[in-house]
C-alpha cells in the first residue's frame, strides 16, 4: 500500500523565518501509517463494469473526456489510441469554446492534459492554461465581492480551480484563500444542506495549499498555516457526519468523500467503516449505479487508493495495467427494460405555494424525464420545460416558461414523495404511485 502522505519526518527542515514552523509541523504528522479504503487485489474484477463504461462511451463533450482522462490515467489505465482520441477532444473544445469554458472546466482539463508526466503537457504551457486558470480563479473571487459572495460557478468548481492551480504552480492569492474557503462559507451548502462533494474537493485544494506552505513554495505565515489546517479539520468533520450505511453524502459523493479522508490526517476514521463503504459501493456498481461514464471517472479513483493529487507521482495501481478486464460488452445498465405494462404517477410542479398536478401513465422502467414528456403532452401550459445536456444527462432549465439562474441560485429540484433525488431526470426510474415533482427552489 502506498502512503497518501508526500512528506515524511525526513524531509521536514527547520525554518529560519518561522522557528515555530518545525515543531507545529511535527506535532500535526500522523504518528500512524496510513489505511487507505481500496479495492484488495482479488476484487479488481468487481471495477470491470466501471472500466467498461468509461472505455466505451461515446465522448462528445470534450470536459466530459477531462474527468474521464484523468481517472484513466490516474489509475494507471493505459490504451493509446483512447488516451489520444480524449486529447484531442479535450483540445478541440478549448479552442471552440475558449471564453465560454468555466473555472473549474479549465481546472479539469489541466489536471486530466498534465497528468501523470506525459506529453501533453507542451500543450498547456503553450495555450498558457494555468496563467488563463488563475485569470478565472480571480474572476470567481471577483464575482463574489460584487455580487453578494456568490461565484461565477460554484464553490465545487472555485475547489477544483484551487487544486489545479496548486498543483501546477500557479498563481492564487493565499489570503483570498483564508477569506473565502472558511468552513461557514454559505457556498458550501446548498439550501441549507452541506454539500458533501463541494466540502471533499476543497479539501482536496487545501490540502494541496497547506502543504506548498509546509514546503514553502508559497509565502504565508503561521496564521495561515495553522486557519488552513483548521478549515480542514472542520470539513472534514462535517464529511464524516454524513455518513450513513458506509456512504458519505449519498453514493455519487462517496468517491471524492474518500479522497478526502485519505489525504487528512483523520484517516483512521474512515477506517472503521471501510469494509462497510466497499461492500455499499461495490454492490452499486453491480445495480448499474455508475451507468453514466462521470459517475464512474468520480468514484474509480478512490477505489484504487488514488486521490487527485497523485496526479504529479507515479501513476500505476494493485489493479493495473493486467488485471481488468475490457470487453466491448454493453456496461451493466442502470435502466431495467422497458415492460409492456404500465404504471402511473402523480406529477406536480410546485412554485412556492402554488401547484398544477396530473396524474401521468408510463411504460414500466421509464425515467423521470419520461413523466415530464408525458405531461407536457397533456397539458402545455402546466408542464412544458426545457433541458440541457450535460455529462450527467439532461438538466431542467426551465419549467412554465420560468428559467432558473446561477446569478439568483436559483434551480428546479426534483423530488420523489418529497425527498429530493440523488439522480438527474435522464437516469431516475420511476415506480408506480410515486409522488413527483419539480420544485422551484434556492440553493
Ligand atoms: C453545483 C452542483 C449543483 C448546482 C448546479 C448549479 C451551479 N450553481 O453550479 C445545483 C445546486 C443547482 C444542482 C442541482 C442538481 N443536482 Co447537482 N451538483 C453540483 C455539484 C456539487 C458540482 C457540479 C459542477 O460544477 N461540476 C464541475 C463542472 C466542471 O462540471 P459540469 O458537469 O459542467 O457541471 C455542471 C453540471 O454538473 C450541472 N449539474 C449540476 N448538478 C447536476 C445534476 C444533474 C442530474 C445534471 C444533469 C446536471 C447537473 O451544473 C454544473 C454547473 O453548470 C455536483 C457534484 C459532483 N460530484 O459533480 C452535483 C451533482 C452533479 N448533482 C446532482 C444532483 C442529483 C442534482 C439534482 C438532480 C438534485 C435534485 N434533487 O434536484 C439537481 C438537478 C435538477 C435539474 N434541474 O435537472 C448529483 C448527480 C448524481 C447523478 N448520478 O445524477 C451530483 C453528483 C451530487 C450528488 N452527489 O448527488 N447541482
Ligand atoms: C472481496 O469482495 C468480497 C465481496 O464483497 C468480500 O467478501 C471479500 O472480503 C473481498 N476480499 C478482500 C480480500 O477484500
Ligand atoms: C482502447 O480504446 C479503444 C477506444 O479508443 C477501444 O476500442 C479498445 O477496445 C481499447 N482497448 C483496450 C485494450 O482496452
Ligand atoms: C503569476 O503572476 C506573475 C505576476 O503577476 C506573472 O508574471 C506570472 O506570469 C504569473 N504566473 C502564472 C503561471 O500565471
Ligand atoms: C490554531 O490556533 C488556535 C489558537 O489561535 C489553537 O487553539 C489551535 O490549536 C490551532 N490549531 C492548529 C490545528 O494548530
Ligand atoms: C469535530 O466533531 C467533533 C464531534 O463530532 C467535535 O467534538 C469537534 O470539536 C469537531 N472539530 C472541529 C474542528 O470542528
Ligand atoms: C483499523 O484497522 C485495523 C486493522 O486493519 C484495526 O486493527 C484497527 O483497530 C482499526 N482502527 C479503527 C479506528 O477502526
Ligand atoms: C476475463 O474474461 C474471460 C472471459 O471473457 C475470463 O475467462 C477471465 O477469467 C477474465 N479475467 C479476469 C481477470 O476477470
Ligand atoms: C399502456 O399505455 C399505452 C398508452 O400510454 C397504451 O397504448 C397501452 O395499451 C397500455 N398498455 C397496457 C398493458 O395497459
Ligand atoms: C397528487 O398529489 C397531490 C398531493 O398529495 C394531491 O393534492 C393531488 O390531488 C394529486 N393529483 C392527482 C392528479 O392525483
Ligand atoms: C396551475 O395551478 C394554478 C393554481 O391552482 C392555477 O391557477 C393555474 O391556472 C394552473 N395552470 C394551468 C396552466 O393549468
Ligand atoms: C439572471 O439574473 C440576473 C440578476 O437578477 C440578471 O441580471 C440576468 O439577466 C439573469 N439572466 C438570465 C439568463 O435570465
Amino acid at each position: 500500500m502506498s502512503s497518501p502522505f508526500r512528506y515524511t519526518v525526513g524531509e521536514m527542515r527547520p525554518s529560519h523565518q518561522l522557528p515555530l514552523l518545525g515543531l507545529l509541523l511535527f506535532s500535526l504528522i500522523p504518528s500512524q501509517r496510513c489505511q487507505i479504503c481500496e479495492v484488495s487485489r482479488e476484487n479488481c474484477s468487481y471495477l470491470n463494469p466501471l472500466v467498461n463504461t468509461m472505455v466505451n462511451s461515446n465522448y462528445n463533450k470534450g470536459i466530459q473526456s477531462a474527468n474521464i482522462l484523468l481517472t484513466l490515467r490516474l489509475v494507471g489505465i493505459q490504451n493509446q489510441s483512447l488516451e489520444k482520441q480524449l486529447t484531442q477532444q479535450i483540445q478541440e473544445d478549448m479552442k471552440s469554446r475558449e471564453s465560454k469554458i468555466s473555472s473549474g472546466e479549465l481546472a479539469l482539463v489541466i489536471l486530466a492534459l498534465g497528468a501523470c508526466k506525459n506529453l501533453d503537457e507542451t500543450f498547456i504551457r503553450d495555450a498558457h492554461l494555468v496563467s488563463k486558470l488563475g485569470e478565472k480563479f480571480k474572476a470567481e473571487i471577483e464575482n463574489m465581492e460584487t455580487h453578494n459572495d456568490n461565484p461565477l460557478t460554484n464553490y465545487y468548481q472555485l475547489s477544483l480551480a484551487l487544486l489545479a492551480l496548486c498543483l501546477s504552480n500557479g498563481n492564487y492569492s493565499i489570503t483570498n484563500v483564508i477569506r473565502y474557503f472558511a468552513p461557514e462559507n454559505k457556498n458550501y451548502y446548498f439550501d441549507g444542506q452541506f454539500s458533501v462533494d463541494t466540502g471533499a474537493m476543497a479539501v482536496l485544494a487545501l490540502t494541496c495549499v497547506k502543504r506548498s506552505i509546509e514546503k514553502e513554495k508559497i509565502e504565508a505565515d503561521i496564521k495561515d498555516l495553522n486557519k488552513t489546517n483548521v478549515y480542514i479539520t472542520s470539513l472534514v468533520n462535517k464529511t464524516l457526519s454524513a455518513e450513513n450505511d458506509g456512504l458519505f453524502g449519498n453514493i455519487y459523493s462517496t468517491g471524492i468523500s474518500m479522497q478526502a479522508l485519505y489525504v487528512s490526517s483523520n484517516y483512521y476514521e474512515l477506517n472503521g467503516t471501510c469494509q462497510e463503504t466497499l461492500h455499499t459501493v461495490l454492490h452499486s456498481i453491480s445495480q448499474g449505479a455508475f451507468h453514466l461514464p462521470i459517475a464512474a471517472a468520480q468514484i474509480l479513483p478512490a477505489l484504487m487508493g488514488k486521490t487527485y493529487l497523485d496526479v504529479n507521482k507515479d501513476c500505476s495501481s494493485a489493479c493495473s495495467p493486467v488485471k481488468f478486464n475490457i470487453s466491448t460488452d454493453e456496461p451493466v445498465s442502470a435502466t431495467p427494460t422497458i415492460s409492456p405494462s404500465n404504471i402511473s404517477v402523480n406529477y406536480s410542479v410546485h412554485i412556492d405555494e402554488v401547484f398544477n398536478s396530473t396524474k401521468v401513465t408510463v411504460r414500466k422502467g421509464s425515467v423521470f424525464l419520461d413523466v415530464m414528456k408525458a405531461a407536457q403532452k397533456q397539458n402545455k401550459a402546466a408542464f412544458r420545460f426545457t433541458m440541457e445536456d450535460s455529462p450527467w444527462g439532461p438538466y431542467i432549465t426551465s419549467v412554465q416558461g420560468i428559467t432558473a439562474n446561477n446569478s439568483d441560485r436559483t434551480y428546479w429540484q426534483l423530488l420523489s414523495n418529497g425527498e429530493p433525488l440523488s439522480q438527474g431526470a435522464g437516469s431516475y426510474v420511476v415506480k408506480n404511485g410515486e409522488y413527483l415533482e419539480v420544485r422551484w427552489s434556492k440553493y
